[in-house]
């Protein structure tokens, strides 16, 4: 709103100018995210507990968690409504890949929203069937990669790190290919929350590292001078990725161990949908395993526990996902999540100096 309200007054007060700035929105973005989800987050704890609505924790899962019964959730909801309240003060509406990976984001937050109202205020354990859940994950990612394709917003060619140019062009082949990494993602980050503080870490650094590449894709002549795809609005996922970091960090502040709160499917679902609609968006689906590759492990740890299982009727892991495989080796909790942020920032810094290893 800023951006399309000051913008007509800028001929008579040039300072307004600043308001055109992709770099100086995303700042003013990610400290309007923060207060908000600090602030919101103190009041809907206080709310979530008064009316006692709860986590139920599975009994066969680590006997550590079992202390965690009762922990306020659904956190996602003033996590993802910072991020919203955020841009409609900073972000500018003629975006096309924000609107596309907002919908996303906002589709997958009302999937996740009806999974954890199931499950906390019906006390359903099972909440949304799974095969309800994917049909809705696959349904939207296939309209909003269909609404890429048939729009042009972004190139069918195919990008991988460290080689100059396009490996291939998908073609129509963009559509499930797109909509298999968004729903990827929102699933791997689901699979990883599941210990305070560790999926939004890498839900951090994933939205800086992705922020920058969407700053670049965003801008043709660095695009150009980096010879990587140029994407029409793709700057404004800059803004939209600051504001997560923004709602990140202050969701992190009651996350943190001993957590006050957690996110639910509501915050899960919908952070990861964002983050892989935005390495759709941007031209990184690749270099977006590599960022998100704390998620990728987390949920490749459960396919080869529950393929082994299948074939061998053995685990390969003392429990699926990884997460609780370190913490049934004895590592107390808190060691477990730094050590996956301190890897998260490493992958992100590496994925970063790929732009220039080409
Ligand atoms: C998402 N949810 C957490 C919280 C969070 C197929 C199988 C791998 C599925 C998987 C599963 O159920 N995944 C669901 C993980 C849960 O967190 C809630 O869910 C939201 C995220 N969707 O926001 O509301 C529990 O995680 C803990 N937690 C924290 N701090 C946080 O900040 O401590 C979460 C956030 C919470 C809390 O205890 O209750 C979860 O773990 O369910 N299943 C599993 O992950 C189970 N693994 C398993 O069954 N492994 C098998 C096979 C199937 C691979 C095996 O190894 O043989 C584990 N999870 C549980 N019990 N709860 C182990 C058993």
């Amino acid at each position: 709103m800023l951006y399309h309200f000051v913008y007509q007054f800028v001929q008579e007060l040039s300072v307004f100018n600043v308001f055109r700035y992709i770099t100086f929105r995303s700042f003013i973005g990610f400290l309007l995210s923060t207060l908000i989800a600090m602030v919101w987050g103190h009041f809907f704890i206080q709310f979530m507990k008064q009316k006692q609505f709860g986590q139920i924790v599975r009994s066969d899962g680590p006997q550590s968690h079992l202390k965690k019964a009762g922990t306020p959730t659904m956190g996602g909801i003033f996590i993802f409504g910072s991020v919203l309240l955020t841009l409609i003060f900073v972000g500018n509406y003629f975006s096309k890949p924000l609107w596309a990976v907002l919908f996303t984001g906002v589709s997958y937050f009302i999937l996740g929203g009806i999974d954890d109202y199931l499950k906390v205020l019906r006390k359903d354990p099972t909440g949304v069937v799974p095969r309800a859940k994917l049909a809705w994950q696959f349904g939207t990612a296939l309209l909003v990669c269909y609404f890429a394709y048939s729009t042009k917003i972004v190139s069918t060619e195919l990008y991988v790190p460290f080689v100059k140019g396009s490996v291939m062009d998908l073609g129509i082949f963009f559509i499930p290919f797109g909509a298999f990494v968004i729903v990827g993602s929102s699933n791997a980050v689901n699979l990883t929350d599941g210990l305070d503080g560790l999926a939004i870490g890498p839900i951090i650094t994933s939205a800086s590292s992705l922020g920058l590449l969407a700053y670049v894709a965003g801008h043709k002549e660095i695009a150009g001078y980096l010879y990587i795809p140029y994407v029409e609005g793709a700057g404004e996922l800059t803004v939209l990725c600051a504001a997560i970091i923004g709602a990140g960090v202050g969701f992190l502040w009651y996350n943190t161990y001993p957590a006050q709160i957690f996110m639910g499917d509501a915050g899960s679902l919908s952070l990861g949908g964002v983050l892989g609609a935005t390495a759709v968006f941007t031209k990184n689906e690749f270099l977006f395993a590599l960022i998100g590759g704390v998620f990728v492990i987390e949920a490749v740890s459960v396919i080869l526990q529950v393929g082994s299982y299948k074939i061998r009727k053995k685990r390969i892991f003392k429990m699926a996902p990884i997460h609780h495989h370190f913490e049934l080796l004895g590592w107390p909790e808190p060691k477990v999540i730094v050590r996956f942020w301190i890897s998260s920032i490493c992958l992100a810094i590496l994925a970063i100096a790929t732009l220039k290893l080409r």
